[in-house]
């Protein structure tokens, strides 16, 4: 990394330039202003500081002509920015200082910002965190994307009902973008290809203009920064003054509603891909549009086309940018006179595809006429490409099967490396989906097991507990979070374990004084703060966990003078609009909820609450509070998580399946402490094989069959014996994601978890050797995993 001369930031100088922006950016007269306008000042001044070291490393970049990494992402789950940048910026304290010489709450300035919810859960927040260390460790790196102008829906809930409205991140201005009105490409859609002289010509129907918005990634002291180039759709033609003048006012904006459709919203769906026509053109605009602008970065540096990848490595980022391996070979062939295998194969060498899924509901195919719409020339490429592959590898796996176009075989057989995202995923991606690809294309498949950036999710998000570790153990975990294992030394340590429970305590507060203030709800501190947050998925098993909930409700009723561990259980996550079983999961929770809170007999030792609209900037404040991480899937089905991660590693130890990255987790804090439970995936594949299962299971537990006769009578439901009909019934004929079969064992193990939590001493080493093991799970290593194995791009030192 290079060492940026950076003007020394005072608090003075800092509230001199915070004044400046109030007066000159933002028109206002600091006895006017608002926090909004304190915030955008606050933001305006920081922004400032981030402008000369990314120039720097563009700079750097240019001249050394370092191979840049292109991460190419429909998602990009951000969160928050302002804190994010004093940290990185390393001037936290001096901007509190200087937000109170101005007379304001830098806390409450900072969380006035809007989160960036431009993805859905998972994959998007990964993204994010990539593009963190990716800056942090100095890899010339671009983050592409879509500008949505609305992100994430926002969620509420009407007498326990999930309702969505429309998130409106874009209503403010957005300080920490740079509009590029001058970056912007046609981006072609529909019509039809016709063959002259043996060369294509596409002659679309349809066109867009694909304008850039970039904003600054900061890296851990101010040492680089990279770009997040996120693309808006704007009309080629703005307004259609021939229609104007014919007095059809409607049709003079058509050309506007068009174009703007394409970046109006995320969609919300992250498994089911309903195969919509706006989705395709979504992904095929920002693709085509990033593929276009790194080729005339390329170029413009002399560069021969032959060469383009020894400096360019494009990573999908899932199938949903796959149509940039044909995107690319179109180019190279139709504009750069590339021959077809030529084409195919220098594109090959640049592009590398992650698989995130196995879920086959999840794994993208487009109808082929649909595509062909579309997409015409691109259409006859992946026909092309197919050729060659079957050819070429003797392979029977196609592309274009049955009428669908395959955008996981596509992103596959284009891709020089695939990888899976935690062990377990990458074997299983071996085994199931790409099997035959993995025969006929072998070592093709790796893996890189996911990671959380540590300056969000404990630098930031916990200061009592980095408090605690730079006073401990110094400060090189900032960037080597595996230095975080010298706490070991500690963790039986009278004085080291009082201060541990002191930050889990602080953090406890500061998460029930946020929920006091938001819903007027009274937490106990001192019960266990069991938490589950993720989005709502049958496989996820949210519904195991309220059912259980329901289990030990029964039983500290059937025997309430007994000694039970208090606990809190937290929910938070949002359903897809369209899930109608997942919609239900949250209907039931929220009623149980409303009944086991109001029992005076069990008050005291039961709570069940469920935040509305989780997301990254309530998981900032319930991460470190949590006492207990629920990360409770089915075997096999849960590719990692990174929940799971940013939980353990924040001190609260994990309840879980063998599944996703659990495995890994459970490895590095050590099995004595994670609460291990259930199937493993090969015994959850057998169980399905025996039919009937579910009710044989159900009809074994005593508990589990009391409970769901419960739920059945109306006992949450006011008397409604229909409300959970659905869930009742999917688990009697059929619970494919075995929610009978692990329930007992899941109820025994939270027992466990009740006897360790209440022998405080040994609860308090489980949760710092969580802390202290998960040094590795840092995205740093992740990313620097990637650029060895997959780029072979390197930090700028
Ligand atoms: C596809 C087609 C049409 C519409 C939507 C989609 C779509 C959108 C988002 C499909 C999937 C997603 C998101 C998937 C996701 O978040 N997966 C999670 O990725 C994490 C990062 O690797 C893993 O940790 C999680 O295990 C995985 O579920």
């Amino acid at each position: 990394m290079t060492a940026q001369t950076q003007p020394t930031v005072t608090v003075d100088s800092l509230q001199a330039e915070i004044t400046r922006h109030l007066k000159l950016s933002i028109g206002k007269d600091p006895s006017h202003a608002s926090v909004y306008d304190w915030r955008m000042s606050l933001s305006l001044a920081l922004r400032d500081l981030v402008v000369e070291p990314w120039f720097a490393s563009t700079r750097k970049t240019y001249e050394g002509q370092h191979k840049r990494v292109y991460y190419l992402s429909m998602e990009f789950l951000i969160g928050r920015l302002v804190e994010d940048v004093t940290i990185n910026l390393d001037v936290e304290q001096t901007a509190i200082d200087a937000m109170a010489a101005l007379g304001q709450d830098y806390k409450v300035v900072v969380a006035d910002e809007p989160d960036a919810a431009l993805g859905n859960g998972g994959l998007g927040r990964l993204a994010a965190c990539f593009m963190d260390s990716l800056a942090t460790l100095a890899i010339p790196a671009y983050g592409y994307g879509i500008r949505y102008e609305h992100g994430l829906f926002e969620q509420h809930f009407e007498n326990g009902q999930q309702t969505e409205s429309a998130e409106g991140w874009l209503a403010q201005r957005h300080v920490w973008e740079f509009e590029r009105p001058e970056v912007a490409y046609k981006i072609h859609f529909g019509g039809y290809v016709n063959e002259e002289d043996g060369k294509a010509n596409w002659h679309p129907a349809e066109t867009v203009l694909a304008s850039a918005y970039d904003t600054p990634v900061i890296g851990w002291k101010g040492q680089w920064a990279n770009t997040l180039r996120l693309w808006a759709a704007k009309p080629v033609k703005l307004f259609d003054l021939e229609s104007f003048n014919r007095g059809d006012y409607v049709g003079a904006n058509a050309p506007e509603r068009l174009a703007r459709t394409i970046s109006r919203v995320l969609y919300p769906d992250d498994t089911t891909q309903d195969g919509k026509e706006l989705r395709l053109k979504q992904e095929y605009f920002f693709t085509s549009a990033s593929i276009k602008d790194l080729l005339r970065r390329f170029l413009s540096e002399g560069h021969q086309i032959t060469d383009l990848a020894d400096h360019v490595a494009i990573q999908l980022n899932d199938t949903h940018p796959a149509i940039a391996g044909p995107e690319l070979v179109r180019l190279l062939i139709d504009k750069h006179a590339l021959p077809e295998k030529d084409a195919i194969e220098l594109a090959r060498k640049c592009l590398a595809y992650t698989n995130h899924t196995l879920l086959p509901e999840a794994l993208e195919s487009w109808p082929e006429d649909l595509f062909a719409r579309i997409l015409p020339r691109h259409h006859r490429i992946i026909q092309m490409i197919q050729h060659r592959h079957l050819e070429e590898t003797g392979s029977d796996v196609r592309i274009i099967d049955h009428g669908n176009v395959k955008m996981g075989e596509l992103a596959f057989v284009m891709a020089h490396k695939v990888n899976g995202v935690s062990a377990l995923h990458s074997e299983l991606v071996k085994e199931t989906v790409f099997a035959d690809l993995n025969t006929a294309y072998p070592n093709r498949i790796i893996n890189q097991t996911n990671g959380i950036t540590p300056r969000r999710w404990l630098y930031s998000c916990n200061p009592a507990l980095r408090g605690l570790i730079n006073d401990t153990i110094g400060t090189k975990w900032h960037t080597d979070l595996e230095q975080l294992q010298d706490l070991n030394a500690h963790i039986d340590d009278a004085g080291f374990q009082e201060a541990f429970r002191a930050a889990k305590s602080a953090n406890k507060n500061r998460m029930a004084a946020w929920l006091k203030d938001r819903n007027g709800v009274t937490l106990d501190t001192s019960a266990m703060f069991d938490i589950q947050i993720k989005r709502i998925h049958e496989y996820k098993r949210q519904h195991m966990n309220i059912l259980e909930t329901i289990a030990l409700w029964n039983e500290i009723r059937d025997n309430p003078t007994a000694d039970w561990t208090p606990r809190v259980k937290v929910f938070g996550g949002k359903a897809a609009p369209g899930y109608a079983l997942a919609k239900s999961i949250i209907h039931l929770i929220n009623d149980v909820a409303a009944t086991i809170n109001n029992d005076p007999v069990t008050r005291d030792k039961l709570q069940v609450v469920y935040p509305e609209n989780y997301n990254v900037s309530m998981a900032e404040i319930l991460i470190p509070a949590s006492d207990l991480s629920e990360q409770i899937s089915t075997a096999g089905k849960e590719a990692s998580g990174t929940g799971n991660m940013k939980l353990s590693l924040n001190g609260s130890p994990t309840i879980g399946t063998l599944d996703g990255a659990n495995v890994e987790i459970r490895d590095h804090v050590g099995h004595d402490n994670f609460f291990l439970f259930g199937l493993t995936a090969a015994e959850a594949d057998a169980q399905r094989a025996d039919h009937g299962y579910a009710r044989r299971a159900i009809e074994a537990s005593p508990r589990l069959s009391r409970v769901l006769g419960q739920i059945a009578a109306g006992v949450f439901s006011g008397g409604d014996r229909y409300r959970y009909s659905d869930i009742l019934h999917n688990l009697y004929e059929n619970d494919y994601f075995l929610v009978s079969c692990d329930f007992d064992n899941y109820f025994a193990k939270q027992r466990e978890v009740d006897a360790v939590y209440s022998d405080v001493t040994r609860w308090t080493r489980m949760a710092a050797a969580n802390t202290a093991g998960m040094g590795w799970f840092s995205s740093d290593r992740t990313i620097s995993g990637y650029a060895q194995d997959i780029w072979n791009a390197h930090s700028v030192t």
